[in-house]
């Protein structure tokens, strides 16, 4: 099921673009809405943009082979997801209805791919971890303020390109929440900082692949995302490393984690996952 992108007018476009309702028992495809007429938008500023599709079909734009698969250029998969094409060669939201086709301000048809970084580590008090009433104990997460909406959410962005996904996931973890600027250490300090920084962004664990129920979706394009985990058990990371808010992210912080938080798309859902693998204070 999905709720961001239904029944609203979609982002960015000053009430000009509203979607076609579309109640909860209407969403599923396999559900008959005879009375289903939704607008169509694609957004002008994706025109000739070298990282956006052209229209189908538009000379030289061949994805029928494309779809479901990450063979040619651009990576078409939606996680291990299967989304089906229509008669006249549109993906189809694999969620369901939308309330608008196009693409929005979406580059691709079907699947846009895009990163996000959980990081987390304990939460404390006094320099002991903080345990819930239940007597687990409590995670705190790297979370950024967006600039176009915002509210709270993991940092994360699209992929450029092909790009392999673990690195998006670290550029925009870089871009939107750790300081550039080293010159807080000393000299001698930099180097083995910024290598450990490095480690520590080597192994990120798998927590979801697949969609994302964001704002921008539309029936015929959606985002897709790999959402990696870090853990900074005992705190030596981000003890040394500053945060900083970055790009298009307003505001940073580390949240305390619990049942309440809100935060952007299906986020919270991720963080909920992380709890469980690391028997960690949610409910
Ligand atoms: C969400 O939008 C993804 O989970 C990711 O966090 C984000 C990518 O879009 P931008 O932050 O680049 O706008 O659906």
């Amino acid at each position: 099921m999905h709720y961001n992108c239904r029944n609203t007018e979609y982002p960015g476009t000053y009430g000009k673009v509203i979607r076609f309702h579309v109640p909860n028992d209407k969403v599923s495809w396999k559900e008959p809405y005879s009375e289903y007429n939704p607008p169509t938008y694609t957004s002008p500023a994706l025109i000739g943009k070298p990282w956006a599709d052209p229209e189908i079909g538009a000379d030289g734009f061949h994805p029928e082979n494309e779809w479901n698969n990450n063979k040619g250029t651009v990576n078409r998969t939606n996680g291990n997801y299967f989304y089906e094409i229509d008669k006249d060669g549109y993906p189809i939201n694999p969620v369901g209805r939308t309330g608008l086709k196009g693409r929005g301000v979406l580059g691709r048809w079907g699947p846009n791919q895009a990163g996000d970084a959980i990081v987390t580590r304990w939460r404390t008090i006094d320099g002991n971890i903080k345990y819930s009433q239940k007597g687990k104990p409590i995670l705190e997460f790297l979370s950024v303020r967006r600039a176009d909406c915002g509210e709270w959410a993991l940092p994360g962005g699209f992929a450029d390109g092909n790009e392999p996904i673990e690195n998006t996931v670290k550029r925009e973890l870089l871009e939107e929440a750790i300081s550039s600027d080293f010159s807080y250490l000393n000299e001698n300090e930099i180097e083995p900082a910024k290598k450990m920084l490095d480690d520590f962004l080597k192994n990120g664990d798998l927590i979801y692949c697949g969609y994302v129920d964001d704002r921008r979706n539309t029936d015929q394009a959606w985002i897709t995302t790999t959402a990696l985990h870090f853990h900074d058990e005992k705190n030596e990371v981000f003890g040394v490393i500053k945060t900083e808010a970055g790009d298009d992210a307003m505001e940073i912080d580390w949240i305390e984690i619990d049942q309440y938080i809100r935060l952007y798309a299906n986020h919270k859902h991720f963080i909920r996952d992380v709890c469980k693998k690391l028997n960690a204070h949610f409910v």
